[in-house]
């Protein structure tokens, strides 16, 4: 299928000024925000907001987001009917889809870094932000770094963070690669709502690698640290953790304060 640039298009009559139809898609684009996710809050499903800057761009647990001029800075909401349960593995599933989508564009190393970050070695291509603002709809916010370089802006993160343009050089435009992150995000959006959990949690723990030697913090006691290996998740989105000689264990996705990778146990 052809790109279509959400900017290029002329705006239906509804839209608003700014705005652009990309399929199911009404993509709002700004010049400069201080962030894209609490501006796609009050939207209704099928919106999204794509700013070229963010001044004040938000990770998870309020963390510091990079958002410099030269990376895609999306928020899309979509539609979450029925019971909240069955879209609990959506923020993981968002992380699979945006791998799935880079994909196609021939990223081939790229694997997925719980809950839903996305890395090529040691360093972060894109990063993800789930919220819920309103009952059926959640706001899914990525960040995926093309021809910035965020540790310009914030030297402590020079060796952590890598670019499309990095990894596979080429002639991007944000516009298309909105496009193709939505038309994915669509596509998992229908999965998740005609049940097809199982079949996500397999994709899902083909994106993490091999097992991984992890500490991870449990709520509500963030000051101790678990030691073991991360397996994956199972088909429920609970994440299958064996403890360093210890029993496996089956931890959801609030037990888990903070997860993070370590060279060895
Ligand atoms: C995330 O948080 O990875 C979620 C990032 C979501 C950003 C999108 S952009 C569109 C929408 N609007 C927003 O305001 N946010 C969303 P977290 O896992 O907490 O990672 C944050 C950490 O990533 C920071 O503490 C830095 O270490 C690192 N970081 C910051 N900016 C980065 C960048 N541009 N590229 C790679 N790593 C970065």
């Amino acid at each position: 299928m052809p790109f279509v640039s959400a900017i290029d298009l002329p705006s239906p009559a509804r839209a608003a000024p700014g705005a652009g139809r990309v399929g199911l898609w009404t993509v709002h684009h700004h010049r400069v925000v201080a962030s894209t996710n609490p501006l796609a809050a009050f939207l209704p499903a099928w919106h999204a907001v794509r700013a070229d800057q963010q001044t004040r761009g938000v990770g998870r647990t309020g963390r510091h987001w990079v958002s410099d001029l030269g990376g895609l800075w999306l928020s899309a909401v979509l539609p979450t009917p029925g019971p909240r349960k069955a879209w609990s593995i959506l923020p993981l599933a968002v992380g699979w889809a945006v791998i799935s989508a880079l994909r196609e564009l021939g990223l081939r190393d790229v694997r997925l870094r719980w809950p839903n970050d996305l890395m090529v070695g040691p360093r972060k291509l894109a990063g993800i932000l789930v919220e819920t603002h309103q009952p059926a709809t959640a706001v899914v916010g990525i960040g995926l770094n093309v021809f910035n370089s965020p540790e310009r802006d914030v030297p402590e993160l020079a060796g952590q963070t890598t670019s499309l343009q990095q990894l596979l050089p080429g002639d991007y435009d944000l516009g298309q690669l909105t496009t193709l992150l939505l038309d994915a995000l669509a596509r998992v959006q229908t999965q998740i709502a005609e049940g097809h959990f199982a079949h996500i949690a397999e994709d899902l723990n083909q994106s993490w690698g091999d097992p991984r030697p992890v500490e991870l913090w449990l709520n509500p006691h963030p000051s101790l640290a678990l030691r073991g290996s991360f397996h994956g998740i199972d088909p429920e989105g609970r994440i299958v953790f064996q403890e360093a000689n210890g029993p496996r264990r089956l931890l959801s996705p609030e037990q888990v304060a903070l997860l993070r990778e370590c060279e060895k146990l």
